[in-house]
């Protein structure tokens, strides 16, 4: 796959180097490898396979043949930074947009669901030298031709693209696109332009009732919008207003509301 996407793939950091790889236990620990050996920034790793594939808090990413499984090398400055977690499920956003016409949206801080569904997961893992970044990792995974309900414990909040559009979609082709626009995004952030108003217009979460739990502790509330670095506002249901810079989102369920 490597070889057909470097060809067509126009693109000015992401994806300048591209490794790819049968099977790996994480393409996460091969990227960081690559970054403390330093690499290029944009090199790519994929996996056909991970055999111990990951998400947040040491949760386990299923990790089947026939779908995206991938690890982007940055070593981002103040100025890219703040978005860097924004502009993967953007990307991922654009591309099945751009591919397949379906309408996902971003659950946050950054899942990528159609109609609840989960279809794609975004995990960016920074290192710090000091004070400075030295380098982040950002883990993508999409789910493509996977019959999710096959999958027991996935099944019920999982899909894939392929289940969603009723076709055999060209993961080569999805591939190409996200890291195009992962490029482009990456691209416009160092020029200065954000993209949280885009970002902010995908969120499928504001709006609604949520619950939150973020590290030991849980709140509740009307998820009212987001800052500019992305953190979540929230106003609790005694009036008063929290700011989040991450956690777990449940929605809750009202009479008016079955999401
Ligand atoms: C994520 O974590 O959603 C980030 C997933 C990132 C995976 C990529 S694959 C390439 C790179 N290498 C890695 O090792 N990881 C990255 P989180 O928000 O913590 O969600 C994890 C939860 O999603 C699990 O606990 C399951 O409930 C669910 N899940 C697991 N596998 C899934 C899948 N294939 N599709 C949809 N949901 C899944």
């Amino acid at each position: 796959m490597a070889t057909v996407l470097k060809e067509r793939l126009y693109t000015r950091v992401v994806g300048r180097r591209i490794l790819s790889y049968k099977e790996l236990s994480s393409t996460m620990d091969l990227a960081a490898q690559e970054a403390r050996e330093g690499t290029i920034e944009g090199t790519v790793v994929l996996a056909t396979e991970q055999t111990m594939g990951r998400g947040r808090l040491q949760r386990t990413w299923v990790s089947r043949p026939g779908n995206l499984l991938l690890s982007i090398v940055f070593y981002p400055s103040l100025k890219e930074l703040p978005y860097l977690s924004m502009l993967p499920s953007l990307a991922v956003v654009r591309a099945i947009v751009g591919e397949t016409g379906l309408a996902p949206d971003i659950k946050w801080p950054n899942d990528i669901l159609i109609m609840g569904k989960k279809v794609a997961g975004v995990l960016v893992e920074n290192t710090l030298e000091g004070d400075a970044i030295s380098y982040a990792i950002v883990g993508i995974g999409i789910n493509i031709a996977m019959d999710t309900s096959e999958i027991p414990e996935i099944a019920p909040i999982a899909t894939s693209l392929d289940l969603e559009s009723g076709q055999n979609l060209d993961p080569a082709k999805i591939l190409r696109r996200v890291l195009q626009e992962l490029d482009k995004l990456y691209v416009a952030v160092s020029e200065g332009v954000s993209p949280v108003e885009e970002w902010r217009g995908h969120l499928g979460t504001l709006g609604k009732r949520v619950t939150i739990q973020w590290g030991n502790e849980v709140v509740s509330g009307l998820a009212e919008g987001v800052n500019d670095t992305g953190h979540l506002l929230l106003r609790r249901d005694d009036g008063g207003r929290v700011d989040l810079p991450g956690g777990e989102v449940t929605f809750q369920l009202l009479a008016e509301d079955s999401t």
